[in-house]
């Protein structure tokens, strides 16, 4: 017997040795300050490899769509691999891809040539994602829409009037006939009015606005403003299932304070989370009511009853999220160390006895013991929260940098799991839909506090996987991303289906050419069109001429229908870096100056790839 058992002990110690082996060189060192790496670590260490690891020529099981902040861009990540897969110019010029240099790329940034992108919002259907765009605000007064058919933004809508610091932003109502939007900051409006601080309180407003999507295009356009007192709105979520119809908006600063906010807009012990009937809004507006500042028309809420209502929260909250069932919103007042669930039906009820304690410019308040469920005593400085397929709920708590779970319903918080570090919003697998998945979530970090190769002083942010498939919460892996993550969206891959090249026969871009002979130059007084042609291994035409002064045209065509068949076209001493895509027509519009000017294909694609140029002789 104990041979047999030393002999187990043996091959339980050969097991380890092997798998420490396999973690060391995945980490080759270990973590500044981190757990100790004793045998138990390491067995842990061993299993979230394995669960991270997706083998060469393998698939992520999940795209993670993250906000890249005032980067202006969104980036995407395969989940549990955690890989950085792709970056999607939004609101900020990118030369890898050619955005923001051709004619319709530039014309769609306009003067604004940076954007701070906060809040992803995958379109959904009944609720759940469907896999056809994603939109993102930006505190710009803008929604950004992307298709996911071939990842690229196809429109951005705004500066849109009367918007201030577009934070609670980009939400979408559970069918995506709304994308939200609400000022951060209260101005005076029309924008461009100017009035003293001393004023705040009763001439600066907040905005509330509804963009209206097209169901079958996608296509953005102006739905409905709300003209709401001068506080700071901050995160939104729409209703769903129990609770559809409504869109629910964090406000701070009821205090309408102006100065320090850090002090004087934290004495009440409670503010508001603002709840919208958007069925209401949308029917106010066709019925033509409202008053017309800067140029749209703006909803009053005291002239619309029931269509605002305030909801006290804890004080200065930051997110609200709505159960998967929509019988509850979630609310953190991020200074506390509860946060606050309210019950739907408990409103409804509130509303229709009118159990309300006061008004703010008309927009009844309703009492909050009337409908509140609960004040979960998660921890510290809870901001966001996500939800798993069982009831589970998953709040970040900021000041106490951990990850609480905990049950709907019960109330009870049952495991908690520290994040390094300073957590701020979260993201559940498909965990703000009504049908979350569990399994995975991300902790989107705001430091990551020198757990990786220096960088110097401008550090990466750390978003942390962590598995939530079992009771225990498990942290699984630390990614590294570029600032800066706000939210994320995780949704199963098999929904998104993404083309690879444009086809032929979809390509109906008036300046198309599908064959070299068709390339060349045509004048027409001083404004020239050069259409030309990319494929493997030379841009037609190779050369051409053209007057100093001339208004110049490229429009470009790779005609390649093959895979990953990409070429660009770089023209030195210009400001001109475009790509196409196989399939794809492209234009650039410029100015000629005097001299020789050589271009070429700046993708890498073929072995001939370094012959792909040509020169333009401007005389
Ligand atoms: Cu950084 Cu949603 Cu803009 Cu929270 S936000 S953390
Ligand atoms: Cu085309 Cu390189």
């Amino acid at each position: 017997m104990s041979w047999i058992r030393s002999r187990s002990a043996l091959w339980a110690t050969i097991g380890v040795l092997v798998l420490a082996l396999f973690v060391s060189r995945c980490a080759p060192s270990a973590p500044k300050g981190g757990a100790k790496q004793s045998a138990a670590g390491t067995s842990d260490m061993a299993v979230a490899a394995q669960k991270t690891y997706v083998a060469p020529g393998d698939l992520d099981e999940y795209y993670l769509f993250s906000s890249g902040g005032h980067s202006g861009q969104m980036y995407v990540y395969g989940v549990p691999s955690m890989r950085h897969l792709s970056t999607i110019p939004v609101f900020t010029p990118y030369p890898g891809t050619g955005y923001g240099f051709d004619d319709e790329s530039k014309k769609m940034l306009g003067d604004l040539t940076w954007g701070d992108a906060h809040h992803p919002a995958l379109s959904e259907t009944k609720g759940d994602y469907d896999g056809r765009w994603l939109f993102i605000n930006d505190m710009n007064g803008r929604i950004a829409r992307i298709d996911l058919r071939d990842f690229k933004t196809k429109q951005i809508i705004g500066p849109i009037p009367n918007v201030s610091g577009n934070h609670g932003s980009a939400f979408v109502t559970p069918d995506t006939n709304y994308s939200v939007m609400a000022s951060r900051f209260s101005i005076p409006i029309p924008k461009g009015t100017a009035v003293e601080i001393g004023k705040y309180a009763t001439d600066y407003k907040g905005v509330i606005t509804g963009i209206k999507v097209d169901p079958k295009s996608g296509e953005m356009s102006f739905g409905w403003q709300v003209l709401m007192p001068p506080f700071d709105y901050d995160l939104g979520d729409a209703g769903k299932l129990a609770s559809d119809g409504f869109v629910f908006f964090t406000s701070y600063n009821t205090e309408r304070a102006t100065g320090k906010l850090e002090v004087t807009s934290t004495q009440r012990d409670r503010d508001y989370i603002a709840m919208v009937d958007w069925k209401l809004a949308e029917k106010s507006a066709a019925e033509g009511k409202g008053t017309l500042i800067g140029g749209v028309k703006v909803l009053t809420p005291k002239d619309i009853p029931g269509l605002v209502y305030l909801l006290p929260c804890g004080k200065s909250p930051h997110g609200v999220d709505v159960a998967p069932d929509g019988k509850w919103i979630v609310g953190s007042g991020k200074l506390q160390g509860v946060t606050t669930v309210f019950n739907f039906e408990k409103i409804q009820t509130a509303v229709k006895n009118k159990d309300f304690t006061g008004d703010e410019d008309g927009i009844p308040v309703l009492k909050y013991e009337s409908i509140k469920d609960a004040e979960v005593p998660v921890g510290l400085g809870p901001l966001h929260t996500q939800f798993g397929p069982d009831g589970y709920a998953y709040t970040s708590l900021f000041v106490d940098s951990a990850i609480a779970k905990w049950k709907l319903g019960t109330w009870e918080v049952v495991d908690k799991i520290p994040m390094s570090y300073s957590i701020g919003h979260l993201t559940a697998a498909e965990g703000d839909t009504v049908n979350p998945d569990g399994k995975y979530l991300v902790g989107l970090n705001k430091l990551s506090h020198g757990r990786h190769l220096s960088v110097g002083p401008s550090q990466p942010e750390s978003s942390q996987l962590v598995d939530i498939s079992e009771e225990k919460m498990k942290l699984l892996y630390d990614a590294f991303t570029e600032p800066e993550p706000h939210y994320a969206q995780m949704v199963k891959a098999d929904k998104i289906h993404p083309i690879e090249v444009y086809p032929k026969e979809e390509n109906k871009h008036p300046m198309a050419i599908w064959d070299v002979k068709d390339a060349g130059v045509t004048r027409n007084g001083n404004k020239v069109l050069v259409k030309m042609v990319a494929v493997r291994s030379t841009l037609t035409p190779t050369d051409f001429e053209v007057k100093e002064g001339d208004e110049v045209t490229i429009a470009i065509t790779n005609i390649e229908q093959t895979t990953d068949e990409l070429h660009g076209l770089g023209i030195l001493d210009y400001n001109i870096n475009i790509v196409v895509d196989p399939g794809e027509t492209k234009t650039v519009t410029f100015k000629a100056k005097k001299g020789v000017f050589p271009y070429y294909c700046t993708n890498f694609c073929s072995a001939l790839h370094q012959e792909m140029q040509g020169y333009m002789i401007v005389r």
